[in-house]
């Protein structure tokens, strides 16, 4: 059995290789159906989202990169490349997952790849093959697309052509993949359809990224699952089936909340990171962590330190379960010792050694602290106030 030492050896190595990607909408003023609560310091210029993610970047020493959203950051896709080298040079985080956007067009209103018109169907694909380009252009390895497409009400859409369709459409994508790219194919059981969604649940993006070809893999976002399913036991399937190719991270109390990581359910995240854990370090560089989070109500900058920092604990935690031990009281069956043996890792305070493991690097110790004394976010506020006060042009 591990010592002690040994185990406090392994959370610092797991450190070492765990980074998490950030996303530039996460930085923007947000909001739900019932408005949005403007932050003076929100960004809205894709060099501001720059800014705020190197600043995280500089303040936790895990976030290289930034999610992009192709409509609200590339609005001129391949043509905003040089201007992204810029910024990615100047703040140092690099582009990471292109994310095309076929949710907000008037014309995708019965769907966008499963729109029974072949022609706005033709239209849909061409934004996936202009974010396929533009991720060559950036060089992200990582294309990850969430489909709204659905139906309000039983028979108004046929399920089944809808699936043809949408095959048809992810092989067209997969075709014009680089040989180190990926499609990333996130599922979400509702909203905004509420009788139907097409990419519904893991069952349909795994055969669906089956069915479009090698590079294409499935996207866990922790908040798109029924309140009462097991969301380890999917990532556990996707992991045992070579499927899993990366998360959306946030919390949530009800549906798809998009609130902070580990802020409602923190035993949810570590025991997704624990069967990650089981699958051994050499699956990791095969699993994109992301956070998809909207800050409608805390401080933007707060909490995306505030996140990461979280991701960070949660997951030397999970590092920290005695696998070997656990195993052995798993097939002996000695219930309360196995469980005894995970839950004394989750109750393990790991902030010392994440503390002590930041000194070592040259970071804060305490991120969030160094935030505020920072005084980045006074510095934004003034800069981008009196724009903000006007109201965001898109929406986020
Ligand atoms: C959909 C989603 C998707 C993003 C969006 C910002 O709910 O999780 O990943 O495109 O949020
Ligand atoms: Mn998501």
């Amino acid at each position: 059995m591990k010592s002690e030492s040994d185990l406090h050896q392994s959370a610092f190595q797991a450190l070492d290789c765990f980074q998490i990607e950030i996303p530039s909408w996460g930085f923007a003023n947000t909001g739900t159906r019932f408005g949005k609560f403007l932050q003076s310091g929100a960004a809205s210029t894709l060099e501001e989202k720059f800014s705020d993610a190197g600043q995280v970047h500089k303040l936790t020493g895990v976030t290289p990169t930034l999610a992009l959203h192709v409509l609200w950051d590339l609005p001129n896709g391949t043509a905003d490349a040089e201007t992204v080298h810029s910024f990615e040079s100047k703040y140092g985080v690099a582009a990471g997952s292109i994310n095309p956007n076929l949710f907000q067009d008037q014309e995708f209103k019965f769907g966008s790849l499963c729109n029974p018109s072949k022609e706005i169907r033709e239209r849909a694909v061409r934004h996936m093959l202009d974010s396929v380009a533009i991720a060559r252009k950036l060089g992200s390895r990582d294309i990850s697309l969430w489909l709204p497409d659905g139906s309000n009400y039983p028979g108004t859409q046929s399920i089944r052509r809808r699936i043809e369709w949408l095959e048809e459409a992810l092989q067209k994508t997969h075709k014009k993949l680089a040989p180190n790219q990926r499609l990333l194919i996130e599922y979400k059981p509702f909203e905004p359809a509420f009788y139907h969604t097409d990419i519904a649940d893991w069952g349909m993006a795994s055969h669906l990224a089956a069915r479009a070809g090698p590079q294409a893999r499935v996207l866990v976002d922790t908040g798109h699952h029924y309140a009462t399913q097991n969301i380890e036991q999917v990532v556990a399937w996707l992991l045992h089936t070579g499927m899993l190719g990366g998360f959306h991270f946030n919390d949530r109390r009800y549906a798809d909340d998009d609130l902070t990581l580990g802020s409602i359910d923190p035993y949810q995240i570590f025991r997704i990171f624990h069967e990650i854990q089981l699958s051994g370090q050499n699956v990791l560089s095969q699993i994109a962590f992301m956070i998809d989070q909207s800050h409608n109500l805390k401080g933007k900058m707060e909490a995306m330190v505030q996140t990461v920092c979280a991701a960070q604990e949660i997951y030397a935690r999970a590092v920290l379960v005695d696998r070997e031990k656990l195993a052995a009281l798993q097939d002996a069956c000695r219930l309360v010792e196995a469980e005894e043996c995970l839950r004394d890792a989750f109750w393990t305070d790991v902030r010392p050694a994440v503390r002590a493991w930041r000194k070592q690097r040259g970071l804060a110790e305490n991120p969030l602290a160094a935030l505020r004394a920072s005084e980045y976010v006074e510095q934004i506020r003034k800069e981008r106030g009196a724009r903000n006060a006007k109201g965001a042009s898109s929406y986020a």
